[in-house]
């Protein structure tokens, strides 16, 4: 049994102890000691824990009451989600240095395609290790990474060697790295499933492939279908970037600053119809209308509305900006009207397509 191309190299990176090594880095007098971060101290949840923390048990998703009784020396930290946000900004800049093909998962973790690197680098087990030495550089943070032929084992991988490693699984070890894996650690097998599974003597990736297809649809719905491709070293899914654009807007600053509702509907609708045209052009649909009112004293006030649907029409944003407009009364007189749309749909459409994936097996990892 061998695998089906097509084989990509894939990396998944991911930070170590997210939010408690930024808090570690930022405040050095942290370092060393159990620290848990989350919103409510030891009344809320750990959102985080620090490897020192997880030596006495402490994981995310615990409460502080627990958390607390198995380390009572834990720290607790409030989250600082703006500063892991500017981290994982420096990090996805790393990444796009060697790929376009990045599509992050969570602000501490991202797939990439490095089939074609853009430095030319063929071994993906390289690209990974620069990656992280960049990060460490840049950031003062470590990361982990996997890497192997498709996400699916690349996410599983770069847990392996965690905290600060790398792990690589070539094309020739798929599928015995899947055959001796524990289910429970199977991308997209959660406790529940992994459970039922245990109960049908389903416990390593070799006892999950005896099962046929139609067992495991019956036992698993479609995701039986999914289990049994992945265990076979099948899974297509492409890395897909984010998409670039998140909002087409149009607005305009007056000779004369607006007073009136009246005569700003009457702006609105030129608006509505140059927003409609900018995403007719870019064969784009949006659900969110934001209106933007900047008044004479320079003060800017947004305002906005999601709707169930795609709308395009200027008709229809017309309606939506209007109805935006007589929401609450003006605060002054306008000197700036625009009107944007947000959640656009083009998350699939904009995803750029890699070139074609290489198809001889002994490409080099
Ligand atoms: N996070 C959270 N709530 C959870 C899990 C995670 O708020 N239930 C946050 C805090 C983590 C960050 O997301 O720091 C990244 O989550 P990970 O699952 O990647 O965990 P860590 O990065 O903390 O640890 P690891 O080193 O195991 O990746
Ligand atoms: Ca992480
Ligand atoms: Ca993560």
């Amino acid at each position: 049994m061998s695998l089906e191309p097509p084989f990509r190299k894939i990396i998944h990176v991911d930070m170590d102890a997210f939010f408690a090594s930024v808090e570690q880095l930022d405040q050095p007098e942290l370092r060393g000691v159990p620290l848990a971060v989350g919103g409510g101290g030891k009344r809320g949840v750990v959102a985080a824990a620090s490897y020192e923390a997880r030596a006495f048990g402490v994981r995310s998703a615990m409460s502080g009451i627990i958390a607390s009784r198995l380390c009572p020396q834990l720290i607790f930290v409030p989250p600082r989600f703006e500063r892991y946000k500017e981290v994982s900004a420096q990090i996805s800049t790393i990444f796009h240095q060697h790929t376009d093909l990045v599509e992050p998962l969570s602000l501490d973790e991202a797939y990439l395609d490095v089939t074609h690197h853009k430095k030319g680098n063929p071994s993906a087990s390289l690209i990974a290790s620069e990656i992280r030495k960049e990060i460490l550089k840049l950031t003062g943070l470590h990361a982990s990474a996997g890497i192997s032929i498709n996400k699916f084992v690349a996410k599983i991988a770069s847990d392996i060697n965690k905290p600060n490693g790398q792990k690589t699984i070539p094309p020739e070890e798929v599928l015995s790295f899947l055959e001796n894996l524990d289910i429970r650690k199977f991308f997209g097998i959660g406790k529940v499933t992994a459970d039922k599974m245990y109960g049908l003597g389903i416990f390593t990736g070799a006892d999950l492939k005896l099962k046929s297809e139609d067992y495991l649809e019956t036992h698993f719905g479609k995701n039986g279908r999914y289990y049994y491709r992945a265990v076979r070293g099948v899974h297509h899914s492409e890395v897909s970037p984010e998409r670039i654009q998140k909002s087409v807007g149009a607005e305009r600053t007056f000779s004369e600053n607006i007073s009136s509702e009246v005569f700003l509907e009457g702006k609105i609708i030129a608006l509505a119809e140059e927003l409609s045209k900018r995403l007719g052009r870019s064969k784009l649909s949006g659900k969110t209308i934001t209106l933007k009112l900047k008044y004479a004293d320079f003060n800017t006030q947004t305002r906005s509305k999601t709707l169930p649907y795609f709308i395009a029409d200027k008709d229809l944003i017309t309606a939506a900006a209007t109805e935006l407009l007589y929401q609450e009364v003006l605060s002054n007189s306008v000197r700036l009207l625009g009107i944007s749309m947000g959640k656009l749909n083009n998350e699939k459409k904009e995803a750029i397509k890699g070139p074609p994936v290489s198809v001889q097996l002994n490409i080099d990892f």
